[in-house]
């Protein structure tokens, strides 16, 4: 790190005087040559600065290129990539602790590991193709089933943790839901801790859907609050209510408001296929259920909804490695599919040779999901969502 005098390379004119750090390859984010400039700040001289850089034939950083070039020089893999993304982009502290899990190889150590398990796989059933007459080899029939049944089943339990990996990087969509005057937009605001959508004794007050952000137990969830759903005459309303039922359809969960037994509710339990948690509001009034005035069953409807949207995050804890993205997914279904038509290759009598070629395709769909060896335009579709800079 030193002081640095920077000029504009043809006018020689005096722009900053700044501070370079240097870090020699190979010890750089990067991997490559790298210097960091501190310039002054405000608007005049950084742009001054850049300006200077590029007359002397400096470009800006595409978006994500830094990293991007940590993983073409094997800094990082592109899980970790990713992980570096969603590290910046948390916003609850469920996400930051998968992030960083992910970040520090969690989810890379597992995919290394199975990737092993299959090439060892492949050792195995390579006696049969070496000596392909002879019935009784030195590997028996049950160590190569018990070593296929134990990778199949490795990848299905990563596989599982996708439907929740996926939903935790997004956002739990949680759908509030009942009767017209239930307490939905009352619930709404107890939930968000802010007084965001009106509320007020008329039924159907509530036309449009409304969605926010928010943490609720250390995890994320958009939270739509909706028109009360009843056949209304009334065309504003009735256009709200077709709103609910597309928000209905998407939901991850929904929470559904009644005051006291609604008859409405098993008809509408009938219509969604998202789980359905069912409060009762007005806790103060009633006696009984959740009350957005006193905040009464506040904290175990907190706890109810986290267990219903990331019951299977929470049962496993931060330490087992979770699939965050569709990206992800697709990848192990590959491996899944290459693994049982392995084994139905070999059930069926196929020679060898060919069953391995089964295994070879696993191993290839574990590669690219690592990084290992990735197509180009799966490079550009990962860092497309990184910001400049990174
Ligand atoms: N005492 C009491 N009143 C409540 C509570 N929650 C809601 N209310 C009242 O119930 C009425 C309806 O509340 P809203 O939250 O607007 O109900 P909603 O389900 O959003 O109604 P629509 O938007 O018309 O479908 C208002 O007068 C609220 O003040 C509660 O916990 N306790
Ligand atoms: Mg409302």
């Amino acid at each position: 790190m030193f002081r640095a005098r920077l000029s504009h390379p043809d006018s020689r004119e005096p722009v900053d005087d700044c501070l370079a750090a240097c870090f020699p390859a190979p010890h750089s984010y990067t991997g490559d040559d790298l210097v960091e400039i501190s310039t002054h700040g405000g608007l005049v001289v950084p742009a001054a600065a850049l300006a200077a850089f590029a007359a002397a034939g400096a470009r800006p950083a595409q978006p994500g290129e830094f990293t991007r070039r940590a993983v073409l020089n094997g800094k990082m893999d592109l899980l970790q990539a990713e992980a570096t993304a969603d590290l910046i982009d948390a916003g609850s502290p469920a996400q930051r602790r998968r992030a960083l899990h992910q970040l520090e190889r969690g989810l890379s150590d597992r995919l290394v590991a199975l990737r092993s398990e299959i090439l060892e796989l492949e050792a195995l059933i390579a006696y049969d193709i070496d000596f392909p007459e002879e019935d009784e080899g030195p590997v028996s029939p049950q160590r190569v089933r018990g070593a296929w049944e134990v990778v199949r089943g490795r990848v299905a339990d990563l596989l599982r943790t996708a439907p929740e990996g996926e939903r935790l990087r997004e956002g739990a969509l949680l759908v509030i839901a009942g009767r017209p005057n239930a307490g939905k937009s009352s619930l709404f605001n107890a939930l968000l801790g802010t007084e965001r959508a009106i509320v007020t004794e008329i039924p159907g007050t509530t036309r449009d859907a409304i969605e926010a952000y928010t943490v609720i137990e250390g995890f994320p969830f958009r939270i739509v609050d909706t028109a009360g759903l009843r056949d209304s005459g009334e065309r504003i309303e009735q256009l709200g209510i077709e709103v609910s039922k597309k928000y209905l359809a998407a939901a991850d969960l929904v929470l559904f408001c009644e005051e006291r037994d609604d008859p409405s509710r098993a008809a509408f339990l009938a219509q969604v296929s998202a789980p359905v948690v069912v409060v009762r509001t007005k806790a103060d009034v009633t006696g009984d259920g959740v009350s957005a005035v006193t905040g009464r069953g506040l904290p175990e409807l907190r706890r109810r909804l986290a267990e219903v949207a990331f019951g299977k995050l929470l049962a496993l804890g931060d330490v087992e490695p979770v699939v965050t993205r569709a990206r992800h997914r697709s990848a192990l279904e590959r491996a899944l599919v290459e693994l049982d038509a392995f084994w139905t290759a070999r059930t069926g009598g196929v020679d060898a040779a060919a069953t391995a070629t089964h295994l070879r395709a696993a191993v290839l769909a574990l590669d690219e999901l690592i990084g290992a060896v990735t197509p180009e335009d799966v490079l550009d579709r990962v860092f497309a969502a990184f910001c400049v800079g990174k």
